[in-house]
C-alpha cells in the first residue's frame, strides 16, 4: 500500500470510529498537493461503501480562519449524501470526534459552466458541522486538506431565489434560542459569490466537474461553536431564513 492510500485509510477509520488520530504530518512530510490526493482517496473509500458525491465546500474563507492557520488561500472539500442532515434533524454527538457548527450560505448548482448567474439556481441558509479527525482540532494545512477540510455534516434551509446583494447579509448563530455568534456574509471572502468563483476554479484544476443539483457550501460567516449534546442550533441569514439541527441528549 502506498503512503497516500495508507494515510487515507487512517483518516477514514478515524472518521468511522469517531476517534481522534495524531496529525499525519507528525510522522510524514506532506505538502498541500499530497493532502488533496489523500482527500480524494478518503472520499473514494466512502464512495466504495455506497455514498455519493453531492457537492463541494469551501474552507478557511474568513480572514479570521486564514490568520489562525497562517495562510492566505482557501481550501475545498467534498460533500457526500451521508453528510446531509435534514433541516431540523437530530444528530448523535457521539458519532463524531469533537463536532462544531458554523453558519454558512449554500448554493444549488445548475450544472452549467459559466458565470455565477447561470451556474447557480438558488441560495439557502445552511449549517456546516465540522469535525477534525485530529486530536485537539489541531492540524497543519496539508493535514486539514487531507482530512477533507474537516467536513462532517451539513444542513440546508429553504432554497430561495438569489437576491441581488449577497455580500452583506446579517448572520446569527443561535444555540437553544440564544444568539452565540453574529456575523455577515461579508466574512465569506467579502462576498460568497467570490468563494463560489474560487471553488469552481480549484475544482476544475483538480478535474472535478460540477453536477446539476450539487450543493456548494460557500464558507462560514462566524466562528464555529462546539456542538453540545441536547442542544438546538440554528443559523439565521438575513432575508433567506434559517437552517437548524438538534443534538441528541
Ligand atoms: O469549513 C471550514 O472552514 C473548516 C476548514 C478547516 C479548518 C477547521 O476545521 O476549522
Ligand atoms: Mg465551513
Amino acid at each position: 500500500m502506498n503512503d497516500v492510500a495508507e494515510l487515507a485509510t487512517r483518516l477514514d477509520r478515524a472518521q468511522q470510529a469517531g476517534q481522534a488520530i495524531e496529525q499525519l504530518t507528525a510522522t510524514t512530510e506532506l505538502d498541500v498537493e499530497t493532502g488533496y490526493q489523500i482527500q480524494e482517496q478518503v472520499v473514494a473509500q466512502r464512495i466504495r461503501r455506497g455514498e455519493r458525491l453531492v457537492g463541494l465546500k469551501m474552507g478557511l474563507t474568513s480572514q479570521a480562519k486564514m490568520a489562525q492557520m497562517g495562510v492566505r488561500e482557501v481550501i475545498w472539500g467534498r460533500l457526500t449524501n451521508a453528510m446531509r442532515i435534514l433541516d431540523g434533524g437530530t444528530v448523535e454527538v457521539g458519532q463524531y470526534v469533537h463536532p462544531r457548527v458554523e453558519p454558512e450560505v449554500a448554493f444549488l448548482l445548475s450544472g452549467e459552466p459559466g458565470p455565477f448567474g447561470s451556474a447557480v439556481r438558488a441560495v439557502a441558509p445552511a449549517l456546516e458541522l465540522i469535525d477534525s479527525r485530529y486530536a485537539n482540532f489541531r492540524f497543519t494545512l496539508p493535514d486539514v486538506v487531507a482530512d477533507n477540510t474537516s467536513a462532517a455534516g451539513f444542513v440546508i434551509g429553504p432554497w430561495c431565489p438569489v437576491p441581488d446583494g449577497l455580500d452583506n447579509l446579517g448572520v446569527l448563530l443561535e444555540v437553544d434560542g440564544r444568539v452565540v455568534e453574529t456575523g455577515s456574509t461579508a466574512a465569506i471572502l467579502g462576498d460568497p459569490r467570490r468563494a463560489f468563483a474560487q471553488g469552481v476554479h480549484l475544482a476544475a484544476r483538480a478535474g472535478v466537474q460540477l453536477e446539476p443539483r450539487w450543493v456548494f457550501l460557500a464558507g462560514a460567516a462566524t466562528a464555529a461553536v462546539p456542538l453540545v449534546p441536547g442542544s438546538h442550533v440554528r443559523a439565521v441569514v438575513e432575508g433567506l431564513g434559517a437552517a437548524s439541527l438538534k443534538a441528541a441528549p
